[in-house]
């Protein structure tokens, strides 16, 4: 076999049963303290829609990607996979079919009510973002298993990607750049323009960068605690 190495084989390398926990139990004025933190540091990621062209530190996107790839899944069968692209050939390409689905998207698919709920974000279907950003990472879900050409059954695949790219998003944060979610819908051609097996559908594509110099985003507010959080 050629190429990356299979969930089977894996598995097959792995000694099977149980292994210890590694858990590092903080004190209890410690837990609050660290979920404080991190919650104050998620509460400043924006969506950024305008990039600077500078490129990235070494490493730090193969380090995000790891995080994502440490999420949990349904019966851990990791029902993802990641392509960043950074060549400005296939940027391009991606841009201008973005570019073509969104002018519908706009023009007639999107309608009066969903035009308003966005007037706020000041959107539009110019996206010159996913040229400008250094990198794109598109995230695809795997509907199916491929392995040595047969089909497997994934399980909770819109759950278990969704939780990857949250994970995603956190972790690009905490290294400190800004990301775009951009769903371009209908997306199937990022499966076609990145050459994607039969078994994969694109999910979401994530511009990765730094903010362009004078970067605006939308003045927007969060919900109040009590109108989503429930204590029973
Ligand atoms: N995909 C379009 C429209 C769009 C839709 C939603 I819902 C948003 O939160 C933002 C944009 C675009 O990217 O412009």
């Amino acid at each position: 076999m050629t190429g990356a190495r299979s969930l089977r084989t894996l598995r097959a390398m792995t000694e099977p049963g149980f292994i210890p926990l590694a858990f590092e139990r903080k004190d209890p004025e410690e837990v609050a303290s660290a979920a404080r933190a991190f919650r104050a540091a998620l509460e400043t990621r924006r969506s950024v829609r305008e990039f600077s062209t500078e490129a990235l530190p070494d490493g730090v996107l193969e380090e995000c990607l790891l995080a994502a790839g440490s999420a949990p899944s349904g019966a851990n069968l990791q029902p993802w996979s990641f392509v960043v692209v950074r060549d400005p050939a296939l940027k391009r390409r991606i841009r201008e079919a973005a570019e073509a689905e969104e002018q519908e998207n706009y023009e007639w698919r999107m309608g009066e009510e969903w035009l308003k709920d966005l007037e706020a974000l000041g959107t539009d279907e110019h996206k010159p973002f996913l040229e400008d950003a250094p990198a794109l990472i598109v995230v695809f879900r795997q509907a199916y298993g491929l392995e040595d050409e047969a089909k497997r059954k994934h399980y909770y695949v819109m759950e278990s990607v969704g939780i990857a790219a949250g994970f995603l998003l956190a972790a690009l944060h905490q290294a400190g750049l800004a990301t775009l979610t951009h769903t371009p819908s209908p997306m199937g051609f990022l499966e076609e323009i990145l050459e994607r097996p039969e078994n994969e559908r694109a999910f979401l594509l994530i511009p990765v960068g730094y903010p362009a110099d004078g970067c605006q985003v939308p003045n927007i507010s969060r919900k109040a605690p009590e109108d989503f959080i429930t204590w029973k």
